[in-house]
């Protein structure tokens, strides 16, 4: 692990959804002890409480857009928090959240990287793609189009968010776990050439073949940053989400994912989002992920060199 000192930060908002709940999310990872677990592995935690932005008005969409300008308010505040955190040289967790907030969580570490000449690789854990355009969306909702937005591909207020557009370029990615893709997003996600790594590939070859490859070409100058959105996973372990996807990682092809994550030691940021307790029962969900971030973190079952 390239850094020890862990830095949570909640993010308590569904602005970008179309359900709501994930504004619970950060609450429900703290009530499943993420902070604690992640003490028990010997890393130094500080959970820096909760960031603050609009409400949610709770509108429709306007020019393909829902919320536009409280994404963009929030995910300046996000920018901001991340950047000062990794300026510190820790490791920040974005405790989501929708996954609109990757928009500021990544363009934060993109701009870290260029200030520190390292290279960045992004491992987006997702049963979506998350690469919609206003013209290509078919619901408005911004939490599916992140990875478009961070490409340049979006309106100038949050493509520009970091201060340089595009954020990053698409061969930073490697989406894994992909399942749903909308039928015009398809066409832009191939053109933009970005690598996935989907769920027919886990089936054919594996998700040990599969991470080998997204994980290729790491080493000591890379920042790795894993975006998790929680619905990656199967429903039938992961049902605390707004957009559940039959047919995900089951827990143990997730948990080789995450170790496999842990074995680069290159791990430098993370985004946990999506997570949404009203639809969990028992905060199962956030104890799933809790224990995914932990495998992520190093957790094993055996001593291992
Ligand atoms: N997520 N592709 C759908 C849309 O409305 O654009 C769903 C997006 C889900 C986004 O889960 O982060
Ligand atoms: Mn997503
Ligand atoms: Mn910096
Ligand atoms: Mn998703």
């Amino acid at each position: 692990m390239s850094c020890k000192n862990l830095s949570l930060i909640g993010v308590p908002t569904d602005i970008g959804a179309g359900h709501r709940g994930a504004s619970m999310g950060p609450e429900a990872l703290r009530v499943a002890q993420i902070a604690e677990k992640l003490a028990k592995l010997g890393l130094q935690v500080a959970d820096r409480g909760n960031l603050q932005g609009p409400f949610n008005p709770w509108l429709p969409p306007v020019d393909g857009y829902r919320h536009l300008a409280e994404v963009v308010a929030w995910n300046m505040v996000v920018h901001t928090a991340i950047h000062d955190e990794l300026a510190q040289g820790r490791l920040p967790i974005m405790l989501g959240g929708d996954h609109c907030l990757g928009i500021g969580s990544i363009s934060a570490v993109a701009r870290h990287c260029r200030e520190q000449g390292k290279s960045l690789r992004v491992l987006w854990l997702d049963a979506h793609t998350d690469f919609n355009t206003a013209q290509a969306t078919p619901s408005g909702n911004i939490h599916g189009m992140p990875v478009a937005c961070l490409c340049g591909y979006g309106p100038d207020v949050l493509t520009g968010i970091g201060g340089t557009t595009p954020a990053v370029t698409p061969d930073v990615f490697r989406q894994i776990g992909i399942r749903s893709v909308d039928e015009g997003e398809k066409k832009l996600v191939r053109e933009a050439r970005v690598a996935i790594h989907d769920m027919r590939q886990i089936d054919e070859i594996g998700m040990r073949r599969v991470m080998e490859q997204a994980l290729e070409g790491i080493n000591a100058d890379t920042h790795l940053h894993v975006s998790f959105d929680v619905d990656f996973l199967d429903p039938s372990i992961a049902p605390g989400v707004g957009t559940t996807v039959r047919g995900g990682p089951n827990y143990r092809e997730a948990q080789l994912c995450m170790e496999m994550i842990a074995d680069t030691g290159a791990l430098a940021s993370l985004d946990i989002v999506e997570l949404n307790p009203a639809y969990d029962k028992r905060n199962q969900t956030a104890k799933v992920a809790v224990d995914l971030v932990e495998s992520m973190f190093g957790k094993s079952t055996l001593l291992r060199d």
